[in-house]
């Protein structure tokens, strides 16, 4: 039986729910989605090649349709193209590795990367034309400091959101990287940005370079992720 609806009791007035409604059905229209997602993969090699700041807005217009605690969008996104910044991101974002490499990671962690064959160098910070810098509020915009915060479910609300624009990326036909140099204090100070915001993660976005190359690595498959129970 269908839920009837019900006088809706808080403050905001009620419009009707306009549904999305796909050419086919649920099923080709989730197969297609998987398909298309499995072609998604993290790429470290980067072409120079510009990429319309209209689609960056676009992509991060589409993030920012994200649920989240109390509808209160605890998210803001620093798109850098200055090749001036990006140079200071990378030098950045290359000290704190070069610490991590050398003397914050576990052994398990290194061993862990060893695989993946990643290391403090980080050309893509400057190769790719755009690095988004995620950071999420602490404190909601508007929020008096010393009030409360005004934010909730922080972490889930903004992770949610970044993979939806990591999502929006890739079908736009670009590639991106979850990159998090670790601690990432410094691009609060190198980005100017306000003391409600703290680093999330950082994403370069560009096409992948010509030849580019990526880890043969596989993910587990559906029925070892999925547990069913009816
Ligand atoms: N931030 C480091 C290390 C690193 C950590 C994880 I977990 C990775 O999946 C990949 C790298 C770096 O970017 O090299």
């Amino acid at each position: 039986m269908d839920t009837e609806p019900t006088s809706p009791t808080g403050e905001y007035p009620h419009v009707p729910f306009t549904p999305y409604v796909p050419a086919g059905s649920a099923v080709e229209e989730s197969a297609g989605f998987l398909e298309r997602m499995r072609l998604r993969r993290s790429v470290r090699m980067f072409s120079a090649r510009a990429v319309p700041e209209e689609v960056i807005r676009n992509v991060v217009a589409a993030a920012g349709t994200a649920p989240s605690g109390a509808n209160k969008q605890p998210w803001r996104f620093v798109a850098v193209a200055s090749p001036e910044l990006k140079r200071r991101i990378r030098e950045g974002a290359e000290a704190e590795e070069r610490e991590f490499y050398a003397r914050r990671a576990t052994a398990q962690w290194l061993a862990d990367l060893a695989p993946l064959g990643t290391d403090p160098s980080k050309p893509f910070l400057e190769i790719a034309p755009w690095i988004i810098v995620v950071f999420k509020l602490v404190r909601g915009d508007g929020e008096e400091p010393g009030r409360e915060p005004g934010v909730y479910y922080v972490n889930e609300s903004v992770g949610i959101a970044t993979g939806m624009l990591i999502t929006a990326i890739h079908l736009a036909g670009l590639v991106t990287l979850t990159h998090t140099p670790s601690p990432m204090g410094f691009l609060t100070a190198l980005l100017g940005r306000p003391a409600n915001e703290r680093p999330f993660l950082l994403l370069p976005v560009g096409y992948p370079a010509p030849g580019a190359t990526v880890p043969d690595i596989g993910r587990k498959p559906v029925d070892q992720i999925l547990v069913v129970e009816r």
